[in-house]
């Protein structure tokens, strides 16, 4: 091909390019005498092979970013009891469901591979809540701003979208302005904020060494708010603390939450006891108290149907539940867990109120704290509920659960 024309009619721009290119071509050419016979046509040659370099670099590196195809589910992160289906069953009702389909998998994800995100850090689970507020905070301070009455007003308006609740955003904002000449960038507004909201959010949780054997928890709260997930992640956590853990299936009401379970119960290694659909949730967990004693567990968790607060029935409900559990064991349920959802917003803790008032509960389960940006909640909950955050939920796996601890969480947000 005729270059000269080619490059003449395509551009007349390109005649600098092309001089500057000879000029390196001939350099070349004497540096490299073997090169020399191929002079004439080196010019194009170099940035030609250098294009096809470039392009070939991109290709490897494409193909090493590529992500690698998931591994199968390995066997280990889903432990299961030596006989899950033997012991799996209630001994009197047994086996209602023995080939009973999974359920979806929307309702029981599976759990993520080995060594891929399994301990989700505090941070990364609350980094929705924290970008909002750390980053708010930085934000205020952008352009040399002080920290005057305006900036305050930004900073209670970031609090109170945050969910921190309006009284005690108020309280926060009162304090910083009092210290307002002890604070001039966001470093020291973080730390002054941090030690505000530490003082809210701590209170003493009783050690679980205190628990009864077994220690009977029941699980209550709305539709939809994880208590079941939340389940799986304690007997999970308690069976690796080497706890022999039954839970059980009190939830009768909604199809499939029984399978939803005992893939939680094959996963974890804790027995399940579960009778068929539409059966008394009362029974129920009679029978897996009954197992408890018989089996000699240290924990029973009764997992029950989702329910409004304002139905008066279901929660009459929860009653009979509690008294069909002290017919076994007198000072049963030992602990009743309520667990809301982070993402409602402030109707979380007038849910927990609400129930706390009708059933009386012991502590809270804060559950999809990874999906709000809003986690201030966690200041209502335990600043104004009276009853301690026990448990945060970030994530869908088994591992997002964590003991509410309010240094490490005031450390994961600012
Ligand atoms: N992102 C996130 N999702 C969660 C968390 N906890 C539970 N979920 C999800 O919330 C959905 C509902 O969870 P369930 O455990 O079935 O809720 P439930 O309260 O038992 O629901 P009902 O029995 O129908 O009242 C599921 O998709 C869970 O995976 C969490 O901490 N973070
Ligand atoms: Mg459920």
């Amino acid at each position: 091909m005729d270059m000269t024309v080619l490059t003449e009619t395509v551009s007349p721009y390109f005649a600098p390019v092309k001089s500057a290119l000879e000029r390196l071509a001939e350099t070349v050419a004497a540096a490299i005498p073997a090169l020399a016979p191929y002079k004439e046509a080196l010019w194009w040659m170099l940035p030609a092979s250098a294009v096809i370099l470039i392009l070939f670099l991109l290709v490897v590196r494409a193909a090493l970013k590529a992500p690698k195809k998931q591994p199968a589910m390995p066997a280990e992160a889903t432990p299961s009891p030596a006989e899950p289906a033997a012991t799996a069953k209630p001994e009197p009702q047994a086996a209602p469901k023995a080939s009973a389909p999974k359920p979806a998998p929307a309702t029981a994800p599976e759990p993520a591979p080995e060594g891929t995100g399994v301990m989700k850090s505090l941070k990364s689970g609350l980094s929705k809540t924290r970008n909002a507020l750390s980053s708010g905070v930085d934000a205020l301070f952008k352009g040399g701003r002080v920290l005057d009455d305006d900036l305050l007003e930004e900073l209670e308006e970031l609090l109170i979208t945050s969910d921190v609740g309006v009284r005690t955003t108020m309280e926060i904002i009162e304090t910083l302005s009092e210290k307002a000449s002890e604070i001039s960038n966001s470093a020291e507004l973080k730390a002054a904020l941090k030690a505000l909201l530490l003082e809210r959010i701590s209170f003493d949780v009783p050690p679980e060494e205190t628990m009864k054997k077994p220690h009977v928890m029941m699980v209550v709260g709305v539709n939809g708010v994880g208590k079941t997930t939340t389940i799986g992640k304690l007997a999970t956590r308690f069976v690796r603390e080497g706890k022999k853990v039954i839970i059980v299936a009190g939830d009768t009401f909604r199809a499939a939450a029984s399978e939803q379970l005992t893939v939680w119960a094959d996963r974890s290694g804790a027995d399940i006891v579960r009778h068929k659909d539409n059966s008394d949730p009362a029974a129920v967990a009679f029978d897996g108290v009954q197992a408890a004693v018989s089996r000699n567990a240290d924990i029973v968790i009764i997992d029950t149907a989702g329910r409004l607060h304002t139905k008066k029935n279901l929660m009459e409900e929860l009653k009979k539940i509690r008294r069909s559990v002290s017919k076994t064991i007198e000072d049963g349920p030992h602990e009743t867990l309520m667990v809301v959802d982070a993402t409602t917003g402030q109707n979380a803790l007038t849910q927990a109120q609400l129930f706390h008032e009708a059933v009386g509960i012991d502590g809270v389960a804060l559950t999809k704290l990874d999906g709000t940006a809003k986690g201030g909640i966690v200041i209502g909950i335990t600043s104004t509920l009276g009853v301690p955050l026990k448990y945060i939920g970030i994530g869908e796996q088994a591992d997002d659960l964590r003991p509410f601890d309010a240094e490490e969480f005031a450390d994961a947000l600012l």
